[in-house]
């Protein structure tokens, strides 16, 4: 088989970069390993930025999430019980709009495009700086695809990463000592918007993903095992770090998801060697405080995307040459915005008493100062694309 681009992975960078060039007459062939039902049955983001929603009508597929969506115009951050609203329509004008990863996949998928081969096992890739081809395995036998380019979309464990030679790539990266224990409940919202609450037992996180069902976190060690938690054990603890009415406020059920996510800040440098692009979380990871990662798959692939329609319509490589500086520039903000979110509201062990009062202190400035705020409006409610 031969196609223009061939796309390692169908998680949201996959799926919007085949949707893009589809639209655009750019031929490709989405490679991913896990069947659709197991790409959809991942619970992860759920607040899409304005470029993220432009880019779902650029693509359209932007109905349901206009119907369904949820605007949010500010949120609120809570300290030790003292809560306080961020307001993003005064601050910025702008707002998010809260709908799950999972539906966005799902329209994404619906709308189709290019050609998608799920359970595609043991994807190589081969000759990266000359005429590049990529093999895999499906029901027994080995299939080969030729092709112009390869986009890595296929997330922090895939191969298209580690395909690039060790010394060609420079890293960097942050392990912090706590994970996300998330939990999800057919049950309202606690309030209208998120709060983010930092406690001195830890971050707790209330997000929603529609009126009648709930996600929440806390944060734990890095090492905790889900089965030490049961529902009761969570709950407990998550009303522990709200405040007492929204604690009191907070309804509960049986889970239908529960599951610990690491946090981590990791940047791989540059996006590109030879023939292949790497995109998403397969080039950088955020810890998810800040509600970054997946709208930054989406501005790499908005911009990749980009790259590959100049060079078949103009037969310039100018936005392929430049693809990873103008990613790599909005990358980094997003790394500083979510590694600065991430040390504001959780509990490190090594802080001592002096961290402790510079949280405080930032807390308060942020309480205070127009200037604070607006600062974390405007890169919550997410950079120009
Ligand atoms: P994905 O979604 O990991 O998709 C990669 C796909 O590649 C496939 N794959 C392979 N396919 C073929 N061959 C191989 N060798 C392969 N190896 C892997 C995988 O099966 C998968 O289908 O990466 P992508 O597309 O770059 O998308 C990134 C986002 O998924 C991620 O950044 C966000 O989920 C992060 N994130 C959040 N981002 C936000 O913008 N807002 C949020 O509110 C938010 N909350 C979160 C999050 C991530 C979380 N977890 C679990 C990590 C909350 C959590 C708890
Ligand atoms: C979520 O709803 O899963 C969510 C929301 C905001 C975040 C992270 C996760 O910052």
């Amino acid at each position: 088989m031969r196609t223009q681009v061939v796309i390692v992975g169908a998680g949201p960078a996959g799926l919007m970069l085949a949707r893009l060039l589809w639209l655009e007459g750019v031929e490709s062939v989405v490679l991913e390993r896990k069947s659709a039902a197991y790409v959809l049955g991942r619970i992860r983001a759920g607040v899409l930025e304005q470029g993220t929603m432009d880019l779902m009508d650029r693509v359209q597929v932007g109905l349901r999430m206009h119907a369904e969506g949820l605007v949010h115009r500010g949120v609120e951050l809570s300290f030790g019980g003292d809560q306080h609203r961020i307001d993003f329509a005064s601050l910025v004008n702008r707002q998010v709009l809260v709908y799950g990863q999972t539906e966005l996949t799902r329209d994404l998928m619906a709308a189709g495009g290019a050609m998608y081969i799920y359970e595609a096992d043991d994807v190589e890739l081969h000759d990266l700086d000359g005429r590049s081809w990529v093999t895999y395995k499906k029901d027994g036998a080995t299939h080969r695809i030729d092709c112009d380019f390869i986009a890595g979309c296929d997330g922090y464990h895939g191969i298209s990463r580690s395909s690039v030679p060790q010394e060609a790539l420079t890293t960097y990266e942050r392990i912090y000592p706590f994970g996300w224990l998330g939990v999800l409940v057919d049950k309202p919202p606690v309030a209208d918007e998120l709060i983010y609450a930092q406690h001195e037992r830890g971050f707790a996180l209330c997000s929603q993903r529609s009126p009648t069902r709930s996600r929440y976190y806390v944060q734990v060690p890095a090492d905790e095992a889900v089965a030490e938690w049961s529902d009761d054990r969570f709950w407990d603890e998550l009303r522990r770090r709200l405040n007492p009415s929204t604690a009191e406020a907070l309804q509960t059920g049986p889970s239908i998801e529960k599951s610990i996510a690491p946090l981590r800040s990791f940047v791989a440098e540059p996006l590109r060697f030879g023939s292949l692009f790497l995109a998403g979380d397969a080039a950088h990871i955020v810890p998810p405080t800040g509600a970054k990662g997946l709208n930054l798959a989406m501005s790499d692939v908005s911009y990749l995307a980009d790259a590959f329609i100049e060079h078949y319509r103009e037969r310039s490589g100018a936005g392929l040459n430049s693809y990873s500086h103008r990613a790599l520039e909005r990358i980094w903000k997003a790394e500083r915005f979510s590694w600065w979110m991430t040390s504001l509201l959780h509990v490190f062990p090594e802080t001592g008493a002096f961290g402790k009062r510079m949280q405080r202190a930032e807390f308060d400035y942020l309480k205070t100062s127009r200037a604070a705020q607006q600062s974390l409006a405007e890169n919550y409610t997410g950079l120009p694309f």
